[in-house]
């Protein structure tokens, strides 16, 4: 199904909104009042506001309005996701991890504030995520601790710093496509699962509908990963915001362009599929999905 221009003009015009507030909230979250950490705050704000699209939480948010929870009530978790998100950016382009100079189409924190700040600025962040929801006295204790568990899952040893491992110490050509497949799901699409099931429970979601929104967030954020892959093999520097072909063990390096296109189609129709479960208010899921595989960055 292609989605009218007029619905995803729509979308996009509500996407902005909620961008905004998130923006908003993000920076209460990271008020300094301590002058002694200025820098430090300076080098978590240079990233955490240097034009990221802010997808996780707003899918986050997506998922809320399927079981019609005010948008307030994600405010912790959404700011939280998109705080891991920022925070293994930074750390990402360490030289030691995958050595980036450029993200988002400027230096990358560790080169204007040093490794030293970077790395406390990504642990910082990334422990504030936790703070935050621990903070909110709008979510009840026993919704906390399970959100707070999904949270250190998808960031620890079996989810985010599991799946950069295994990227750094595999290279070519011991990749096969069973470890590629363990990469792009522990880096990049467990964080875009975790914000839909963790928004789910927020949301009282029955079983069924948790199961389903898992398949649909894990189809879409390996779509999303494998598309980057292209974009990096295909696109331009000035779209990207990043040096074209940075990564070696990409996907498209590896396996090619054309079943890398087959890839991101079969996974994108296994996220519509998911979305099925939810009859017409699945609807906006599909926008998403459909909105995200149409970007050039
Ligand atoms: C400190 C949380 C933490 C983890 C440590 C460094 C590391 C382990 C993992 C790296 C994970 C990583 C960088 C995955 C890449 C994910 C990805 C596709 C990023 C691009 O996402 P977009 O397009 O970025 O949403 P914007 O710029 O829009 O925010």
């Amino acid at each position: 199904m292609e989605p009218t221009a007029d619905k995803l003009e729509q979308l996009l015009i509500e996407l902005h909104a909620i961008r905004q507030s998130i923006d908003a909230d993000l920076r209460g979250y990271l008020r300094n009042d301590k002058k002694l950490l200025d820098m430090l705050f300076d080098s978590i704000n240079y990233t955490l506001f240097s034009g990221g699209k802010r997808i996780r939480p707003l899918f986050c948010f997506m998922v809320g309005d399927l079981f019609d929870l005010p948008r307030h009530r994600l405010r912790s978790l959404g700011c939280a996701l998109e705080m891991i998100h920022t925070a293994s950016l930074i750390m990402d382009d360490l030289p030691h991890m995958d050595g980036g100079k450029i993200r988002r189409g400027k230096t990358a924190n560790h080169l204007i504030y040093g490794q030293d700040v970077a790395a406390l600025a990504s642990i910082g962040l990334l422990t504030k995520a936790y703070e935050i929801v621990l903070g909110d006295d709008g979510i009840p204790p026993e919704k906390k601790n399970t959100i707070v568990g999904m949270l250190a899952n998808v960031v620890g040893l079996n989810g985010m710093v599991g799946g950069q491992f295994v990227d750094l110490k595999f290279k070519m050509p011991s990749v096969d496509h069973e470890i590629f497949e363990y990469i792009h799901l522990h880096k990049t699409a467990a964080l875009f699962v975790a914000s839909g099931t963790a928004a789910a429970v927020l949301g009282n979601a029955a079983p069924p509908e948790i199961t389903a929104l898992e398949t649909y967030s894990q189809k879409l954020g390996f779509a999303f990963q494998i598309l980057d892959d292209i974009l990096d093999a295909t696109g331009t520097c000035e779209n990207l915001g990043k040096p074209v072909q940075a990564d070696a063990g990409n996907f498209v390096a590896l396996f090619g362009l054309e079943k890398a296109r087959l890839l991101v189609q079969e996974n994108t129709r296994a996220a519509l599929d998911a979305a099925e479960h939810f009859r017409d208010k699945g609807d906006t899921l599909k926008l998403l999905a459909q909105l995200l595989l149409k970007r050039h960055n």
